[in-house]
């Protein structure tokens, strides 16, 4: 049975609750991190020495690192599908996953999520916080411009790169910034919560997060 550490507020562990969600595995999720803790035991250190979720276990064999996870998963379980066909697809994804993390998470989740939800308001860097969003728009223009003529970041179907990229799209549409008008990217996120599985893992309110004066 896959076991998966890591509580559903957690943007990484929701790249791999869709990911399970997306190939239906049977899992057990047990919540680690933020309030619930955990990440300090000895049995969790062994897990993940950086002591981080998620971490996942599967009959034996521990992987921590979420774009890790997610490709292992839909290698395993996903051939030709969230795991795209051929070497250069499965590049592309790759490709697409690196630039999510690299181009997009650090401004979307540390600066306008822990800026927004995370700070209060007499405490946030409103010129970093203007500045990621400024940056964000500019960068998710490039994926803009991959959607032109596809549902998904590849094709017809989502892969990894969707998972990669789309993990951010619930935040960085629903928190109080200036965003550019790219109708592509709308589009394909419009197809993203449409998904059961994005709904159920990814689409989590994240209110109960805001600290006070935030
Ligand atoms: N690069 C790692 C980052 C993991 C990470 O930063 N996890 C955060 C949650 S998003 C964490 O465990 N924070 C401590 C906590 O939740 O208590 C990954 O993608 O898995």
């Amino acid at each position: 049975m896959l076991k998966v550490w890591g509580r559903k507020t957690s943007v990484n562990v929701q790249k791999v609750m869709w990911t399970v969600g997306e190939l239906g595995l049977p899992h057990e999720r047990i919540d680690a991190g933020g309030p619930f803790g955990g990440l300090d035991t000895a049995e969790f250190g062994r897990l993940n020495p950086n002591r981080l979720v998620p971490v996942i276990d599967n009959d034996g064999f521990v992987l921590w690192e979420s774009h890790a996870i997610v490709r292992y998963l839909a290698a395993v379980h996903g051939q030709g599908e969230l795991s795209a066909a051929g070497e250069q697809q499965r590049a592309l994804a790759d490709q697409w996953m690196e630039w999510a993390n690299t181009m997009l998470y650090s401004d979307i989740i540390y600066t306008l999520f822990l800026g927004l939800i995370r700070t209060p308001a007499a405490d946030r860097n409103v010129a970093a916080i203007e500045a990621a969003a400024k940056r964000a728009g500019e960068r998710l223009a490039v994926l803009d411009a991959q959607l032109a003529g596809r549902s998904y970041i590849l094709g017809d179907q989502p892969t990894v790169a969707d998972i990669g990229c789309g993990s951010l799209m619930y935040r960085y549409s629903t928190l109080d910034i200036p965003r550019p008008r790219l109708g592509n990217v709308e589009s394909w996120y419009q197809r993203l919560t449409e998904r059961k599985a994005y709904q159920d893992h990814v689409m989590i309110d994240y209110q109960a997060m805001r600290v006070p004066g935030a």
